[in-house]
């Protein structure tokens, strides 16, 4: 049987060494990703740091259609993270590269290692207003439409590159 086809959106995110390389070479990576095809990527945009420390991040949002399952796809990231020199000495330090899962087709995943939709979305500009260039009507299952959300981050700094 031929396994279901997803459409993910992952969530690019660096604010440590050459950030705005690791995104691009992220982007490169993720093409690359087995069972996946990467169909649409946002721009890179320079964000300020929410609930977070260190120098301003370079975000982007990805669009994969994968064959992988979500774990599988969380575990693939993780790898990427991994080869990225990704260390965790605290809880939002400064880092190489994240890679988040934001949505995986319509599902909602809640399990110790994976949340999807990714629970605080709808709050940051730096997933948001990438998440809209690619889709201004997607829909947030759980949420509703991401648009509604927009002028509620409005006053987060976030600079199209
Ligand atoms: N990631 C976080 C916490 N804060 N702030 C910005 N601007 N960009 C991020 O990618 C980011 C953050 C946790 O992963
Ligand atoms: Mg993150
Ligand atoms: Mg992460």
């Amino acid at each position: 049987m031929m396994a279901s086809r997803v459409t993910a959106y992952i969530g690019i995110g660096a604010n440590l060494g050459d950030a705005r390389a690791q995104v691009e070479q992220a982007l490169d990576s993720l093409k690359r990703l087995p069972q996946s095809r990467l169909t649409t990527q946002s721009s890179l945009f320079a964000t300020a740091p929410v609930d977070a420390v260190g120098d301003d991040f370079i975000n982007a949002v990805a669009c994969l259609e994968t064959e992988l399952p979500a774990q599988a796809l969380l575990e693939q990231l993780q790898a990427l993270e991994l080869a990225a020199g990704r260390e965790r000495p605290f809880r939002n330090a400064p880092r190489t590269l994240d890679l988040d899962i934001l949505l995986y087709g319509e599902q909602l995943i809640d399990t110790p290692s994976l949340t999807v939709p990714h629970p605080r979305l709808t709050q940051r500009a730096f997933v948001l207003i990438p998440l809209l260039q690619l889709d201004p009507f997607i829909v947030i299952p759980g949420a509703g439409s991401a648009h509604q959300f927009a002028p509620r981050v409005a006053g987060q700094g976030i600079r199209k590159l």
